[in-house]
């Protein structure tokens, strides 16, 4: 159901950067479950490129039972600009669930106007798919912009409207990354690099996913793929309680 939407994705990638494949932990880049009805097929990939440090995406194939597409793609410690989200959502045909977003690492004026701002104009124009939903998971205004795409829709609108709005925000993040001025002073640098660490460890801890990952998988293996990919700068929730 979201396959056009990562080959797109793909597609644009590797005529814009010149990405160099990352190695995946073992184990964790493809899985398949056979656990009765919860049959799937999970898939990923990881990337980098000067500008960009990781770009990861995974695909669920679960058949008509689940169908998911997430992405997050982290731009180089010297350019302060958001992170890309994509975390789209299908579970048998009737709950589908569609997020995307330009996730800010710092909420002050100026940085509202530089980065979030510039969504105004394309998430105005779909309406439909900003639906100002109350997040039961993450707190709306941690690491999510007020120009966000979330949306409860359906397939038809998946087709249409969100590819639409997909390639819209996609061009506008590329343009965001062509004009970034490389930041040079260390202290900014180090500033960027919590904000992304803390990025990791806020969405390892809720990821609402991790329920998802345990029924098809297992409780291990959904950890590891948690902890070793997915957000690999977070730690495991015991050890970095216990360190405090
Ligand atoms: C919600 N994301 C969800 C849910 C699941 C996933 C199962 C709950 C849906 C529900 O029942 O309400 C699934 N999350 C995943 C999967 C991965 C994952 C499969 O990380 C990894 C492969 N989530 C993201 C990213 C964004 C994001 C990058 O991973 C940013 C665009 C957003 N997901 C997001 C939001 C919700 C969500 C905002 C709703 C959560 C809430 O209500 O608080």
């Amino acid at each position: 159901m979201y396959r056009p939407f990562l080959e797109y994705l793909e597609k644009e990638l590797f005529e814009r950067f010149e990405l160099q494949s990352q190695p995946i932990p073992p184990g964790l880049e493809r899985q398949t479950s056979d656990r009765g009805k919860h049959q799937a097929t999970i898939e990923s990939w990881c990337y980098k490129c000067p500008q960009l440090r990781k770009v990861r995406y995974t695909y669920i194939d679960g058949g008509a039972a689940s169908q998911v597409f997430n992405s997050v793609i982290y731009p180089d410690h010297c350019y302060d600009i958001p992170l890309l989200g994509i975390d789209f959502l299908s579970f048998g045909k009737k709950k589908i669930i569609v997020v995307l977003d330009f996730q800010p690492l710092f909420r002050d004026e100026e940085y509202q106007e530089k980065y979030i701002e510039p969504m105004r104009e394309i998430r105005d124009r779909y309406d439909k798919l900003a639906q100002n939903l109350e997040m039961k998971f993450y707190d709306a205004n941690q690491y999510f912009s007020k120009y966000l795409l979330f949306a409860k829709t359906d397939a038809e609108t998946v087709q249409t409207g969100l590819f639409e709005a997909y390639k819209d925000y996609l061009d506008l993040y590329w343009q965001m990354l062509e004009q970034a001025v490389p930041l040079t002073n260390q202290e900014d640098i180090e500033r960027i690099v919590k904000a992304q660490k803390d990025y990791d460890q806020y969405s390892a801890d809720r990821d609402p996913a991790s329920g998802l990952f345990s029924s098809y998988f297992g409780h291990e293996w959904s950890e590891r793929f948690l902890y070793e990919f997915l957000f690999e700068d977070a730690k495991p929730l015991a050890v970095s309680q216990s360190k405090k």
